[in-house]
């Protein structure tokens, strides 16, 4: 047993748990599967040294109170419920109706538990030494990859007998228990609050090149553009509808490639590449959509997590400015 080996393996580990789950958010579809199955073994091979850790942790203990330890207790706490909200979402407890999902409670304690990780390892320096390269380490570090990545294939396997087949996504998302429009939670991706839009007054703002145009309701209801897209929330649910309104392509030249950036009545806005798949939606299932989802326009992107789909829309901004300069996650 080496106390340093389980010191400098999980400094590693939480703060790459909590990167890959960031890239997870970012990818959205396609090879999300991959980065998901590495945030499992990344996450899972913490458990593996928690024997290794508590003999450090319990050594320190009993030595005379050093600062910091109640940041480090605080850290202690942040890793534990990361870990038991990250596993109990992995096998299926997802409280969609709450206020607040067992997943957006891992992200949560998981951002907290990779920056209190660094802030510990700040005050606890361990110099790396050349020997931390050794055989034996390299054997150590093989030892516990294999037993993380045991735990994940158990946990999968334990997810997909208490998942009906079809309803996880590779995101690790799971489909809503019902496919009716009430059920859809109104969800906001941090602060936003739903805002007072008057539709008859509501316009539409259209900028391309020097060129701008304002866009009433009336105007776009000479469309009905129609897409079935499933919305993927970070908060760990998804599901499956059809979107009406008008592809957003069509308010802008036809020949109009590059980006547009998309903004809320509140001031949220996304960077998108503009593709055919846009859609300003008005309605969802053939139904008005309601204030919490978005009215009177909402974006609508196929393939990309929900906190793209920029709701009570105001304004598209179209140019060539590339999609990536922006925040990589809303702040709002
Ligand atoms: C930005 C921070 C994080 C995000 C966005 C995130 C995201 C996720 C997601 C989406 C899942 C569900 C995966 C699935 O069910 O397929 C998950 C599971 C999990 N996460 Fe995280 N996570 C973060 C931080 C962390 C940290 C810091 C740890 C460890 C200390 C951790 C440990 C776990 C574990 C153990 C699981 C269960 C994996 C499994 O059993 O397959 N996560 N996380
Ligand atoms: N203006 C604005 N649009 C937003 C958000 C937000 O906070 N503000 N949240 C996003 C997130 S995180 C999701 S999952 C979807 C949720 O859409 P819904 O409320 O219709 O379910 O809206 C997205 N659009
Ligand atoms: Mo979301």
């Amino acid at each position: 047993m080496n106390g340093r080996f389980a010191n400098l393996v999980l400094l590693a580990l939480v703060p790459l748990a909590a990167a890959s789950g960031f890239v997870m958010f970012l990818l959205g579809s396609g090879p999300v599967w991959a980065i998901a199955a590495l945030h499992g073994v990344v996450g899972l091979a913490v458990v593996v040294l928690v024997p290794w850790k508590s003999v450090v942790v319990r050594r320190g203990l009993r030595r005379a109170r050093r600062s910091g330890r109640a940041t480090s207790l605080l850290l202690t706490v942040a890793v534990v419920l990361a870990l038991l909200t990250g596993m109990a979402h992995r096998v299926g407890i997802l409280l969609a109706d709450s206020r607040m999902t067992t997943l957006q409670a891992h992200v949560g304690t998981g951002v907290g538990a990779a920056a209190l990780t660094l802030w510990h390892a700040r005050r606890r320096r361990i110099n790396p030494r050349r020997t931390d390269l050794s055989r034996r380490w390299l054997l150590r570090c093989a030892v516990v990859a294999s037993a993380a990545g045991l735990l994940e294939v158990s946990a999968r396997v334990a997810s997909a007998l208490t998942t009906s087949p079809g309803a996880r996504r590779s995101t690790g998302s799971f489909q809503l228990a019902s496919s009716s429009v009430a059920a859809v939670p109104e969800t906001s991706w941090l602060f936003d609050r739903v805002p007072a839009v008057d539709p008859d007054t509501w316009r539409l703002t259209v900028a391309t090149g020097d060129d701008s145009r304002d866009w009433s309701l009336q105007d776009l209801a000479d469309w009905d553009d129609r897409q079935v897209a499933v919305l993927d929330c970070t908060g760990g649910w998804w599901t499956r509808h059809e979107w009406s309104g008008v592809r957003l392509a069509r308010l802008l030249p036809p020949t109009a490639t590059g980006t547009v950036e998309v903004t809320s009545a509140t001031g949220y806005a996304r960077r998108l590449p503009l593709t055919d798949q846009l859609l300003l939606a008005t309605r969802i299932d053939g139904t008005e959509l309601s204030a919490g989802h978005g009215a009177p326009v909402r974006l609508v992107v196929p393939g990309r997590r929900g906190y793209h789909w920029v709701k009570w829309v105001v304004r598209v901004q179209h140019d060539s400015e590339p999609w990536w300069v922006q925040v990589p996650l809303p702040l709002q």
